[in-house]
């Protein structure tokens, strides 16, 4: 027996107990003790086996780690079937979080029985593959088909009840898994009862599942392995049990070979790295209970709104009583799409809103507070008299945090007499939804400050992203470029329409243009009025098509009008041809005659500008690592998870190529176009960005 799996054996019942902390992952030291552990129940002469997890979990799946490299023997689709072809009665007893392989490793039983807080879920499809060791055809003959796509496409994680609902658990029962799993056992034993492979079940009745490949195909935007896995459980329905599991394994390996496999897993690595950094390393955060949060705008009552989720009490600063008061019905409202959608109750709703949040209009309601988030008007001699009166007014050690997108962090720190305890603190809108929270380092913040930032982050459910100051630190700063690249390919023949279509089709949510009318066109005008007035690089292109619109009072889908038109009471958008005539003008002023752009050309080039900026960022030590700029565009840009972020998406393109491409655009505009030192090393030493990344985890 391996160390990973304990064996003992109580009068006719033999135990297996995992053991592979953390989550009992069912790397090959866990397969192959179950095997053992198996053959050696039967030569005991045992009735009856319990699997169970030691620690925190029943396994939650096959080991991630182990994909890509050669597979190493017993596989798990034959110790799932080793454990069904056994003449013993199991039972497997679970807990935690039987996710993959370990809800596989259970459908291999005969009984399942679980606490109640345990949860059970087929997850693979979320990192790039599919159920591979017969959850594809054991799930749909135990629950039906229509449950079994349902849970498989999704990946969700399904509570204990509605698994015993559904039939995947037989029995819920509060205790140690041991003890309940031996107490089961022993009754079935008792009773007689037979074992009852799931393989042995008849087909499940079909669905129309070429409708719901294509439905989740599109669903996905591209991500195939929802789709790919849907073909499993088809095979489920159609094929003998044996049949079926080929076929699985086929759609198995066809995805593993997928650079969206590597992608999905690399940003399942990516968001648990990004907040490990060896600066923090034993370092303790500050205490946090109270904040203040000075604004009460959408982005100030978001965050308000996610600290008094996260169990922080809340004091809002406004200018005024009137200015305080929308800004509580803008918490209100946020909380109460919490309510509405369970996340808290009616009660719940009266305390944060009663008790943990207070509304001030006086610096002095701040003087006792742990930390205050500023979210006033971007502009920074408005951000400079916040922070001197913070600095007259908090007490020592209280953090002092700027939520600035762009501003410099050091020049705000500077304003106070305790620049190290200033941080920025840049959250995305709608601030108690969107997952990024980059934690902005100035030159003299105290390491327990940083410390703090990424507590407080956790605290939030938020991923928290190390950056450096710089013009819009990690991802407006490269944002501003792609977008730039997208604005010079319109003046050179492209329509916005095309360019989004071209990126959607790639994979994002949205493409660049219907994201700046959500956001509202006058943020973007006032960036290129602030740049204008710094003055633009010599030679620059400063095309004017945007600014047209907001001159005409179009600011995107708050005013109805932008790129696109939204008509009221229809969720579409139209585009609005106006803008071609601004383009026109544009073109004709600079002299340009506009060619044509296939939807390729569009992508690459528009990749071409953000990987470029994402290396000088980390060039520059401004993201510490690749991954880090990647988590920044996943989670708060739309990035689409399965192309892994920019630095992924150009590894797996290959980087001598891409760089190819660069020289290539820098020969016709060289003002545009400077390739970034670390892309030319990284191609001349023959490495990656990821290589980077293990460097420095
Ligand atoms: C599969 O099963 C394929 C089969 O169908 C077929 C095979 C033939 N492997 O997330 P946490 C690590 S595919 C290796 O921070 P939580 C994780 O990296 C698999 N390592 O905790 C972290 O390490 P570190 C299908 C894993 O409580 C530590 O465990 N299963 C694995 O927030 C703690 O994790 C999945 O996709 C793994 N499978 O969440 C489940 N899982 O401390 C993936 C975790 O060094 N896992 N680690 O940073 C999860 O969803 C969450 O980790 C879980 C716990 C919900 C389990």
């Amino acid at each position: 027996m391996t160390d990973a799996v304990h064996y003992e054996k109580l009068g006719d019942i033999a135990v297996l107990a995992i053991d592979n902390p953390p989550v009992n992952a069912l790397g090959q030291a866990v397969r192959q003790g179950l095997k053992e552990g198996m053959s050696q129940a039967e030569a005991d002469g045992a009735k009856a086996v319990v699997i169970y997890g030691e620690g925190r979990s029943f396994p939650a799946g096959a080991d991630i780690r182990e994909f890509g490299k050669p597979p190493m023997e017993p596989h798990l689709p034959d110790v799932c079937a080793r454990i069904e072809a056994s003449p013993l009665l199991v039972v497997a007893a679970v807990h935690g979080t039987a996710l993959g392989g370990g809800l596989e490793v259970a459908l291999g039983a005969d009984y399942r029985i679980a606490v109640p807080a345990a949860r059970v879920g087929l997850p693979e499809v979320l990192i790039g593959v599919m159920p591979g060791a017969g959850g594809t055809q054991r799930l749909p003959r135990l629950i039906g088909a229509e449950s079994a796509v349902d849970i498989i496409a999704s990946g969700r994680q399904v509570g204990a009840q509605e698994a015993l609902e559904l039939g995947i658990f037989d029995r819920l029962e509060e205790g140690a898994p041991r003890e309940i799993g031996l107490a089961y056992a022993s009754e079935l034993v008792e009773q007689g009862a037979a074992p009852r492979p799931i393989r042995e079940m008849p087909n499940p009745v079909p669905i129309d599942f070429d409708a719901a490949y294509e439905a989740t195909l599109k669903k996905g935007r591209g991500q195939l392995s929802p789709a790919v896995a849907i073909r499993g459980v088809q095979a489920a329905c159609e094929l003998p049990f044996d049949d079926g599991m080929k076929r699985e394994r086929d759609l198995f390996w066809e995805l593993m070979e997928t650079d969206q496999r590597q992608a999905l897993i690399h940003a399942f690595f990516g968001e648990r790295a990004v907040s490990k950094l060896p600066e923090l390393e034993g370092v303790a955060p500050r205490e946090i209970a109270h904040v203040a949060v000075i604004g009460g705008g959408t982005m100030g009552a978001g965050i308000a709104t996610a600290a008094l989720l996260s169990g922080l009490d809340v004091t809002l600063l406004e200018m005024n009583a009137e200015a305080a008061e929308a800004a509580r019905e803008r918490i209100t409202s946020n909380l109460s799409g919490a309510l509405k959608r369970g996340k808290i109750d009616e009660a719940k709703l009266a305390h944060l809103t009663e008790t943990a949040l207070t509304l001030a209009t006086d610096y002095d309601a701040l003087a006792q507070v742990d930390m205050v988030i500023e979210a006033v008007f971007e502009d920074m001699s408005v951000k400079k008299q916040v922070f001197e009166k913070l600095d007259a007014t908090c007490k020592a050690g209280a953090i002092l945090a700027t939520n600035t997108s762009y501003l410099d962090v050091n020049e705000i720190a500077a304003s106070t007499s305790r620049p190290e305890d200033v941080i920025g603190l840049h959250f995305f809108s709608p601030a108690h939804v969107m997952k990024l929270l980059e934690v902005v380092v100035a030159d003299k913040t105290a390491p327990d400050v940083v410390a703090t930032g990424f507590a407080l982050g956790k605290r939030l459910g938020k991923v928290s992203v190390r950056a450096g100051v710089c013009d819009g630190f990690i991802g407006n700063r490269i944002l501003a470029v792609y977008r730039a690249a997208a604005d010079n390919m319109i003046l050179d023949g492209a329509s916005p329409f095309q360019i989004d279509a071209a990126l959607e089709d790639f994979g994002f949510a949205m493409g660049p243009f219907a994201v700046a009318d959500l956001a509202g066109l006058d943020i973007g005008w006032a960036v290129r009025k602030r740049k204008r007035e710094e003055g633009l690089p010599a030679n620059a292109r400063d095309p004017h098509f945007a600014d047209r619109l907001c001159e005409a009072g179009h600011f995107g889908q708050k005013t109805g009008k932008g790129f696109y038109v939204y008509e009221k009471g229809s969720r579409g958008r139209k585009p609005n041809e106006e803008v071609l005539e601004h383009i026109a003008a544009d073109r004709e002023a600079m002299g340009i005659t506009p060619r044509e752009f296939s939807d390729e050309e569009i992508v690459r080039r528009y990749m071409a500008a953000m990987v470029n900026e994402a290396a000088m960022v980390v060039g520059e030590g401004i993201a510490r690592r690749p991954l880090d700029v990647d988590m920044t565009l996943l989670y708060g840009y739309g990035f689409p998870r399965h192309q892994g972020g920019p630095l992924k998406w150009a590894d797996l393109q290959g980087l001598s190529g891409l760089l190819d491409d660069i020289k290539h655009y820098a020969a016709e505009d060289p003002v545009f176009w400077k390739p970034a030192p670390l892309l030319e090393e990284l191609v001349a030493e023959g490495r990656t960005f990821d290589d980077l990344n293990k460097e420095e985890t």
